[in-house]
């Protein structure tokens, strides 16, 4: 399959200003009839060319009359059109009950739904099927009324009515230009729990969040959620809601989390329903960011949209820096960018370090659906954070208004964003473009010296940009780093806190009045997305995280101290474990400090985190260094963990940041119990399991004891399966919480589960669950006889026949061979192959696989 460049963008030779769709609709058979105004762009005489893939076309007409002189080129239907303007009329029929891709049109839980971005419309009808196609959309939607009582599109609704025979049909209206990616329906037998909001120019919008009859009383936290939003992106962006309806419908198939249509998102079920029996706090917080994000899309997507596929960083990285503005706002800011960072770390810094590094504005793709990534998700939003941070908060809003008022109803481009960021402060960022052109994660490497008697201090920087694929070379980047120096001796701060640009490839600071010998608190609040390598010692990391002023900064000085630690015994076995001893119990000890943040500081590192800082990555060596660094911890701290598990105050569950820091400080807590190897460990996880009221703790309670071989773990499995067995969310969980278990035999319980009565590969989310969070699973994972391997390669091989997009995200695990040694490497090699030399493989899952091989 061939790439596609962005060098070779051209705009369209057609534009399309209005659609009709009408839609007879049917499970097994739907009939799609669609009528395209059509206008020639500029005087190229080019014909009209219409992307479509699995339809069955019926009929074509132009302007009223039936043509067959019509031709397919590849999957384009082409026709030759003599004057500017034109009607078009296309019929085609799809069987929505036999899409298994989960794109375009498809069946899901007896109801039919849509997913199009970013190619999927082209599988409902014929259509210049690219995001700077915008048009005005009229659908009009037909179906059985008792199988599909709610009929939905985007927009708003203008019509409905008896079509006869037990049939009725709706019509929506959108009056907003939108690009295909962005068309929605649904038609099913569904409930809705709905609410209402009133903009600031008092406009009243009906709420709508539908789900099936049985789920509705878990739909209060959306709604709610979406409320949260709609006025949140009022008050901080300036941005008002557009349409009197929003619609979302919660769907059990769905790809990835939710999608942004007009005025009609869908989401997957989990990001909407809970309530505190099915769902973990964290299942909380990821249902109001998403939420908050696909409503954010309204205005950074919708009515902004992409110029190409090769922009979609403008309106995912400013969507998600937008949704995680929103999260900061409603509890603890400090953890959520603790909790952002380590989300950035978990994903994005291996792939900006293995084989499908690309840029957060690529130049080339093979498959769009692979390009959703976190480079383009959250190393995109680190890019909008750190403009914000050098143009400061005003000059920040005043350039996404300009933005906003610049490019409404236009398909824009990154240098569009970036250029209204420079024309509203003034700063020019001509530098600091090359983060979107180059891949990697920077480094930066950091020191301090002190002349006592000059009373000076010398910080020296230097970056360095590693290689990346097909970027052998880089240029210095702009690296906004906020820095303060704190003195050793009396623990107070130096100097206020200083943003440095970094530009250069290296740079010293010289700091004068400094009388005692300082420590250097840099990169605070994570100002950029790079990796900091300093020579700071145990006892300067220890000092920081315990004086720092900024959380994130404490944060890290932990982590780092930790890190250090790990390394140190995972590569050399040296197991000198005081240092976090020490730093953990002061942070457990100290009374000033939020229960939600002391949970995150006293974490480990995750394996693969250790892993991803050693040249060959030895996950045995760094599983055992990390468990013997948590007993350890477990035992010497064993009074401090059974208070910390007690402090949490009872009480019925409340999901409020105080009672859910508590939470979580408990499940933490727990884990140090049960790895100190207390006898009493498993009994006190199952009576948690058995007591709790709440998922969050039941869910905490069964990983302590999924990660131990106590006769209470099958007995907790057991009970967690026969109760939620009509739960599939939570049986995702039960499926989840074993694949991630860091016992031996783990790789031998994946391998049965995917037998089980409960496992299929049609639902996304539950192939996920299993085979994602094996493939994150480090040391199960790399089992040294690629058990691990040929089982992930089977099983994308077969999910490649039913689900190629889904196949391919799950696939990267496998191409980390690189940090592996040469056993492993080979092993993993052979997959890959296996995988390629596949008959009928996928464009998606041939990108990614071929990809890793180079
Ligand atoms: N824009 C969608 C993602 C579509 C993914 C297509 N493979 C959801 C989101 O980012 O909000
Ligand atoms: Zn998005």
């Amino acid at each position: 399959p061939a790439a596609i460049r962005r060098a070779d963008y051209r705009p369209p030779a057609w534009a399309v200003p209005d659609i009709a769709l009408d839609f007879d609709l049917d499970p097994a058979a739907t009939i799609v009839t669609a009528r395209l105004t059509v206008a020639r762009n500029g005087v190229a005489d080019e014909p009209l060319r219409l992307d479509g893939e699995a339809l069955e076309l019926l009929t074509v007409s132009v302007d009223g009359i039936a043509i067959d002189d019509w031709r397919m080129e590849g999957d384009q239907l082409v026709i030759d059109l003599p004057g500017d303007a034109h009607t078009i009329e296309t019929k085609v029929r799809i069987a929505p009950d036999r899409n298994t891709q989960l794109m375009g049109l498809y069946a899901s839980g007896g109801n039919l739904c849509t997913q199009c971005e970013a190619e999927g419309f082209r599988r409902i009808t014929f259509f210049p099927d690219r995001p700077d196609v915008l048009s005005r959309y009229l659908v009009r939607l037909t179906a059985d009324k008792a199988r599909f009582p709610v009929l939905l599109a985007n927009g708003d609704p203008i019509a409905a009515g008896d079509a006869g025979d037990g049939r009725h049909w709706a019509e929506w209206r959108d009056p907003f230009p939108k690009p295909s990616y962005l068309f929605a329906l649904v038609a099913g037998d569904l409930a809705v729990n709905r609410g209402e909001f009133v903009t600031r120019s008092g406009r009243t919008v009906q709420l709508g969040i539908w789900v099936r009859q049985a789920d509705i009383a878990r739909t209060e936290h959306a709604l709610h959620a979406l409320k949260l939003s709609m006025a949140w992106d009022e008050q901080v962006y300036g941005r008002e809601y557009d349409l009197n309806v929003f619609n979302i419908v919660a769907v059990d198939d769905f790809n990835f989390g939710a999608m942004e249509n007009k005025g009609l998102n869908i989401f997957n079920s989990r990001y909407i329903l809970a309530d505190p029996d099915t769902a973990t706090d964290y299942d909380y917080d990821a249902i109001a960011a998403v939420v908050a994000h696909e409503y954010f899309h309204n205005w950074s997507g919708n009515r902004i949209t992409c110029r190409d596929w090769f922009q979609l960083s403008l309106k995912e990285g400013f969507t998600v820096y937008r949704d995680q503005g929103f999260s900061a706002d409603q509890g603890s800011a400090a953890v959520k960018r603790i909790e952002d960072v380590r989300g950035l770390r978990a994903a994005q810094f291996p792939e900006d370090a293995g084989p499908l590094a690309h840029p957060v504005r690529p130049d080339s793709y093979i498959e769009i659906s692979n390009f959703y990534t976190a480079t383009i998700y959250n190393k995109g939003a680190e890019l909008i954070r750190m403009m914000a941070t050098i143009l400061g908060p005003q000059a920040f809003r005043a350039a996404t208004d300009l933005y906003f008022e610049r490019f409404d109803g236009t398909a824009a481009t990154c240098e569009d964003f970036v250029a209204c960021m420079e024309e509203a402060s003034g700063i020019d960022l001509g530098q600091f473009r090359r983060w979107y052109s180059q891949a990697g994660t920077s480094r930066v490497a950091a020191s301090i010296a002190h002349d006592a008697g000059e009373g000076r201090a010398t910080i020296r920087l230097a970056q360095h940009q590693p290689p990346t694929p097909g970027q052998p070379e880089k240029a210095a980047m702009v690296i906004p780093l906020k820095l303060r120096l704190f003195g050793a001796e009396t623990g107070r701060a130096l100097t206020d806190e200083q943003l440095f640009l970094l530009k250069d490839p290296a740079a010293t600071i010289v700091v004068d009045d400094v009388t005692e010998r300082p420590v250097l608190s840099i990169n605070r609040g994570f100002s950029a997305p790079v990796v900091i390598d300093s020579d700071r010692s145990a006892a300067d990391l220890a000092f920081l995280a315990r004086h720092d002023d900024d959380p994130f900064a404490r944060y890290e000085a932990m982590q780092q101290l930790m890190l250090d630690t790990l390394v140190a015994a995972a590569i050399e076995g040296r197991a000198d474990h005081d240092a976090v001893v020490d730093a953990v119990a002061d942070t457990l000890a100290n009374p000033d400090l939020d229960p939600a943040f002391v949970a995150e500081a006293v974490l480990l590192p995750s394996e693969a985190f250790i892993g991803d800082q050693l040249a060959i990555v030895d996950p045995d060596a760094v599983f055992h260094a990390r468990e013997a660094l948590r007993r350890d911890l477990g035992k010497r701290l064993a009074d401090q963990w059974r208070s910390a598990y007690a402090a949490a105050p009872d009480g019925p569950y409340a999901y409020t940041p105080a009672a859910k820091g508590h939470r979580r400080l408990r499940a933490v807590a727990l884990g140090y119990i049960a790895a100190s190897g207390a006898a009493d460990a498993a009994g006190l996880a199952f009576s948690l399991f058995e007591s709790a009221d709440n998922m969050t703790d039941r869910q905490g309670a069964l990983s302590a004891l999924a990660n131990g071989d106590a006769g209470e773990r099958e007995a907790a499995l057991d009970i967690f399966y026969n109760r939620y067995a009509d739960n599939g969310l939570v049986l995702d969980k039960w499926f989840q919480t074993q694949a991630l278990s860091s016992r031996d035999d783990t790789g031998d319980v994946v391998r049965q589960l995917a037998e089980h009565p409960d496992f299929t590969l049609a639902n996304p989310n539950r192939a996920r669950s299993l085979l994602g969070a094996f493939g994150a699973n480090q040391r199960a994972f790399n089992a040294a006889d690629g058990s691990g391997y040929r089982f992930l390669a089977d099983q994308l091989i077969a999910l490649d026949k039913l689900n190629p997009q889904t196949a391919a995200k799950l696939m990267p695990p496998l191409g980390r061979w690189r940090r592996f040694d040469p056993n492993r490497a080979a092993l993993m090699r052979a997959e890959l192959e296996r995988i390629v030399a596949t008959p009928g493989l996928s464009k998606d899952l041939f990108e990614q696989a071929s990809k890793s091989l180079d």
